[in-house]
């Protein structure tokens, strides 16, 4: 099924899939609707008062019709309940290799951040025919992301990590909406979906980010909030290194004593900077300022990108923070997070950035 003529354009890979869904309820509404009126109608005609209608003997029994009229709408809620679980999972599973870009919702407008740099607002571009992972998070209210033509929305909600991905099928300008009340001028957070050729897209992307790419951005904005004064290796604070921290295990201080170890995902630095006491890593005091209220999402972003980039260049370190072993009085103390597996295999339980690790999370380019 194409296009209904009501019907915004079906332009991602789902869409046609979506359509199908709609249709097919649409259509077994539609043909119920037509049955059961269509019978109320001829029975009233045939049965009103006055007809001379065979009245005798009405059947009250009919084994077949029971058979029927159960079994063939069970039949058709399983397809159906079959095919939108199938279609759901398709649209909330993203392709392992689908290219990341950013989104920060705020009260009224969408900002959209490219790894390669390229930032833009109330405009998203991308290419044809690629898989696209959109990150988003919200700076204040709940808003959504919806682009009709692609068939998707997604919330976006403060405080979390919401992903939506997509592939466009269509080259042009497409409708974004903010689909969730938001505030005074929600209907005016609205903006565009440009779908390019690749070779297009590659280069609109590098001809506006002079700044360098989200990590390179996060390496001078680190520095300029002078996070390596802690975090770098020559500190005389204990703070752990950020080298190897992303997708690797993270052992964090239970509050009875005991250590938890979870996955240093995005969501995990994320917290880390804008409510570093909540989860505090194994072996170090709650010392870290807060930077809520300090940084928006957006730069928050910048340094995630680039704690993400010591983990995927050169085996997990690289950028400013070097390795250097840490002062003896410090060593047996700070083990789990300080110590790096080049310098020392034996303790480190961040250690276990394995190459095939660092292959897989490599995801920008
Ligand atoms: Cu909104």
């Amino acid at each position: 099924m194409d296009q209904i003529f009501y019907w915004p354009q079906a332009a991602s890979s789902i869409a046609s899939r979506i359509d199908t869904l709609f249709n097919v309820l649409n259509a077994m509404a539609l043909f119920f609707i037509i049955l059961i009126v269509g019978c109320l109608v001829y029975f009233v005609v045939k049965y009103r008062r006055g007809t001379n209608a065979d009245r005798s003997n009405p059947p009250d029994e009919s084994l077949t019709l029971e058979i029927a009229w159960t079994g063939i709408p069970i039949l058709l809620c399983i397809a159906i309940f079959g095919f939108s679980t199938w279609t759901y999972l398709q649209v909330m599973r993203a392709p392992k290799d689908a290219k990341p870009i950013y989104v920060v919702a705020k009260q009224w407008m969408w900002k959209i951040q490219h790894p390669q740099g390229r930032w833009e607002m109330n405009e998203l571009h991308v290419p044809l025919g690629q898989d696209v992972r959109l990150i988003m998070t919200s700076e204040d209210v709940i808003h959504s992301f919806y682009v009709p033509d692609f068939r998707v929305k997604q919330d976006v909600v403060p405080g979390r990590y919401a992903s939506l991905w997509f592939k466009a099928t269509k080259v042009g300008a497409h409708h974004l909406f903010c689909a969730e009340y938001c505030g005074t001028k929600h209907s005016g957070m609205v903006g565009t979906v440009y779908v390019m050729e690749p070779a297009d897209y590659q280069k609109w992307l590098h001809e506006g980010n002079a700044g360098g790419t989200l990590a390179k951005q996060g390496e001078q904005l680190f520095r300029e909030l002078g996070c390596g004064g802690c975090h770098g290796p020559g500190s005389n604070v204990r703070a752990p290194l950020l080298d190897g921290v992303y997708n690797n295990p993270v052992p964090l201080q239970e509050p009875g004593g005991s250590t938890k170890v979870i996955i240093g995902d995005e969501r995990y630095i994320h917290d880390s900077i804008v409510n570093p006491e909540q989860e505090v890593a194994a072996g170090y005091k709650p010392i870290m300022p807060s930077f809520r209220g300090q940084l928006d999402e957006g730069k928050v972003r910048l340094l995630i990108e680039y704690i993400k980039s010591l983990s995927t260049a050169n085996g997990g370190r690289a950028g400013g923070i070097k390795e250097v072993e840490p002062p003896a009085a410090s060593k047996a103390e700070t083990a789990p997070l300080a110590s790096r597996p080049q310098a020392r295999p034996d303790t480190a339980p961040l250690a276990g950035a394995t190459t095939d690790v660092n292959v897989r999370t490599s995801g920008q380019e």
